[in-house]
């Protein structure tokens, strides 16, 4: 059982994500570069990892993880000197998990059906995510308190949604960029020296 991490990567995706989650923790890790262009992903070889060929996975100890609040919270969890998850019996566990299941389960897809200028669907009150509106106002809810969603801690969580605001910011996401408690939250995420560390290496020369 290999102890190292195994990280397959392609900077113009999620895996971006991951690879800070791991600066943050320090974990060693060897980078496996996968070339979109060449349809790596989708090479039996690595189908046979993560039959969804995406990015990112990581292989750790004899285990597979795939999807990016998974692979982010299976780091915190890993690397608990860290000190980015709260301790399992902790309270803000609970709040730590609602984050990170909201990132994935409510903040990914109504960004993407915003973005993707997907036609409303009839019956709303069946969309998890209810509704863009919802979703933004639930954020900025939980971020005037602040700094972080958990209050004066930053956790993994914050990594994983202030990712994705990032991400929706650089992308014109209506509602973000321009109103300071979102800007002023991903300027506090972005100043962290972990991310600075992967936002350099990706730089174009
Ligand atoms: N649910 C996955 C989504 C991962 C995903 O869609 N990754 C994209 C890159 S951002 C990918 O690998 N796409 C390649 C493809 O599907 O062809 C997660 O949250 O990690």
């Amino acid at each position: 059982m290999s102890d190292e991490i195994v990280f397959y990567y392609n900077p113009m995706s999620r895996a971006q994500m991951a690879r800070w989650m791991l600066e943050e923790v320090g974990a060693p890790y060897r980078i496996e570069l996968i070339d979109f262009e060449k349809r790596e992903h989708k090479s039996p070889e690595f189908l046979a990892i993560n039959p969804m060929g995406k990015l990112p996975t990581i292989t750790h100890r004899g285990t597979v993880v795939t999807e990016t609040a998974a692979v982010i919270a299976y780091l915190a969890d890993a690397f608990p000197k860290a000190g980015l998850a709260p301790a399992i019996d902790d309270p803000a566990r609970g709040s730590y998990y609602r984050w990170l299941f909201f990132g994935a389960g409510c903040i990914e897809p109504a960004l993407l059906d915003k973005m993707f200028k997907r036609p409303e669907v009839e019956r709303k009150s069946a969309v998890g995510y209810g509704s863009y509106e919802d979703v933004l106002n639930t954020l900025r809810n939980a971020l005037e308190k602040g700094p972080y969603l958990l209050g004066e801690k930053f956790t993994a969580a914050d990594l994983y949604v202030g990712s994705e605001i990032n991400w929706a910011m650089m992308f014109g996401a209506p509602g973000l960029k321009g109103e300071a408690v979102f800007d002023d939250y991903v300027a506090r995420l972005t100043a962290r020296p972990a991310y600075k560390r992967v936002a350099a290496v990706n730089k174009p020369a």
